[in-house]
């Protein structure tokens, strides 16, 4: 188990669930993110395919698998999928130079509905600046359970947000987001390395919990990312539904939103005769 101050707080795991995902920027320390670049460049290899435990797919020596073992890093897994997550895939996301087209909007492999979520870091070695590209992400996409490209008509959305980051940078999202690689017009190679979790324990309270009754979550859980005008309505009920499960209780609510869908009007009530 990492140090509870490695652990994500209340309101960064509040701000996954109505995001979509979490930044941090400039958050790799430099020397390894030029070791990380290299092995990029070089390949990357694994000890293991899907389903291993992450702990056992890279060697002592990998650079990647260096960063993955930060303690910072470490706090955010353990805080989302658990201490023991299994690796599902990783991909040396490379985007050549001159690049004129990106690719299209899509979500990666959505074939699990339940409630419990995988998730993708997006991690950047080296700085990317907006003529690079820059992956960019959809903020609260993540409940429109998309298949893939279903959404590849969309070039642009109210609200989208281009990661233009410096190296270091590190992104952690939830497996429905909805995203795209950006052109890439410098005349550098540009590379993202993603990694995508699933957790193997139920996915409850596993953040450092000391501030679980801070004012601020009713706020962070109504965000309103504007891009599904009213239906901000809809997306504060799936969020609720989401907020319910990490910290397992049935009755939380924001205002009345879910209570209301919770009455039965349908009961006979039991009078007496
Ligand atoms: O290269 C990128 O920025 C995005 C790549 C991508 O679509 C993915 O990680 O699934
Ligand atoms: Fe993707």
């Amino acid at each position: 188990m990492v140090d509870k101050q490695h652990l994500l707080t209340t309101e960064q795991m509040a701000s996954f669930v109505a995001d979509g995902y979490l930044r941090f920027d400039d958050f790799i320390p430099d020397e390894y993110n030029k070791a990380a670049h290299e092995e990029m460049a070089s390949g990357v290899s694994t000890r293991g395919g899907g389903g291993t435990v992450l702990n056992d797919v890279w060697g002592e020596n990998s650079a990647v698998g260096n960063v993955f073992r930060l303690p910072k890093v470490q706090g955010i897994i353990q805080s989302l999928v658990g201490e023991n997550p299994l690796y599902d895939h990783h991909a040396v996301h490379i985007v050549r130079p001159n690049s004129e087209t990106g690719q299209i909007w899509h979500a990666d492999a959505i074939i699990d509905l339940r409630m419990h979520f995988d998730i993708q870091f997006f991690y950047f070695s080296h700085d990317t600046p907006r003529e690079m590209g820059g992956t960019m992400i959809l903020p609260g996409s993540h409940f429109r359970r998309v298949c893939e490209t279903d959404i590849a008509r969309y070039q642009n959305f109210l609200s989208q947000h281009a990661v233009v980051c410096n190296a270091g940078t590190l992104l952690v999202v939830h497996h429905g987001m909805w995203h795209c690689a950006q052109p890439n017009l410098t005349d550098q190679t540009r590379y993202m390395f993603k990694l995508r979790l699933n957790p193997t324990v139920r996915q409850l309270k596993l953040w450092n919990t000391d501030d679980l009754n801070t004012a601020g979550i009713r706020g962070i859980l109504s965000r309103n990312h504007r891009w599904y005008g009213n239906d901000v309505r809809l997306e504060i009920v799936n969020r609720i539904k989401l907020w319910r499960f990490l910290i397992g209780d049935e009755s939380y609510d924001v205002g009345y939103w879910l209570s209301r869908l919770e009455n039965m009007p349908e009961n006979v009530p039991n009078v007496a005769a």
